[in-house]
């Protein structure tokens, strides 16, 4: 196991425990078993950001929709290119239907990721992908909103990495959480699933 490979699954490892204790707390508080692991509420909600054309984009523009999102940065050496590949494959499984899905990444690191930098890299993947940006305090809300870790990590040579939570979340047509999207299957399966939320 590398070390980056140890830290991603602390971080994976520490946003499961989040939602545990949430849903614990609910338990406590309510005395019922919340709804599969957090209550949808508990993740997601309004945030306006810009695309990668640099059009202003909304929770609104969502609404419909089922959606993945998934956080990351251009300058990430692995689980984010390997991600956007994997939903590239998942939406080319979909044919036509996967004008009736969304599928965003959203950065994490808006200070290199500007909107013309998001254009250039996501032309790599499915065009179906929205590549999503915007002001440091835009995203960190977001961020929080979705439960999302990330941190910027000095590199030795200069310059920086960004550490940060690795989970595809399915969002439902009204914009609710749904669960982490299981990426661990062949395309055409995802796809399916997906099917289900249309
Ligand atoms: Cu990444």
């Amino acid at each position: 196991m590398t070390p980056r490979t140890a830290r991603l699954l602390l971080v994976l490892g520490a946003f499961i425990t989040g939602l545990v204790l949430f849903s614990t707390v609910v338990f406590i508080i309510t005395g019922r078993t919340p709804a599969p692991i957090a209550a949808p509420s508990a993740i997601g909600g309004p945030f306006q950001l810009v695309d990668q054309t640099g059009k202003t984009i909304t929770d609104k523009d969502l609404k419909g929709y089922p959606t993945l999102v998934f956080f990351g940065f251009t300058n990430c050496p692995d689980v984010c290119p390997t991600t956007l590949f994997e939903v590239s494959e998942i939406m080319r499984s979909l044919g036509k239907d996967a004008d009736r899905v969304k599928a965003m990444f959203v950065t994490v690191d808006p200070e290199r990721d500007t909107p013309e930098k998001m254009k250039d890299y996501l032309s790599s993947f499915d065009p179906h992908l929205v590549g999503v940006t915007g002001d440091t305090a835009a995203i960190t809300a977001m961020g929080k909103a979705y439960r999302v870790y990330f941190k910027k990590v000095p590199l030795d040579g200069g310059g920086y990495t960004m550490d940060h939570t690795a989970i595809v979340y399915l969002m439902d047509k009204d914009g609710r959480f749904v669960a982490p999207f299981n990426m661990k299957r062949r395309p055409e399966e995802a796809a399916a699933d997906l099917r289900r939320y249309l």
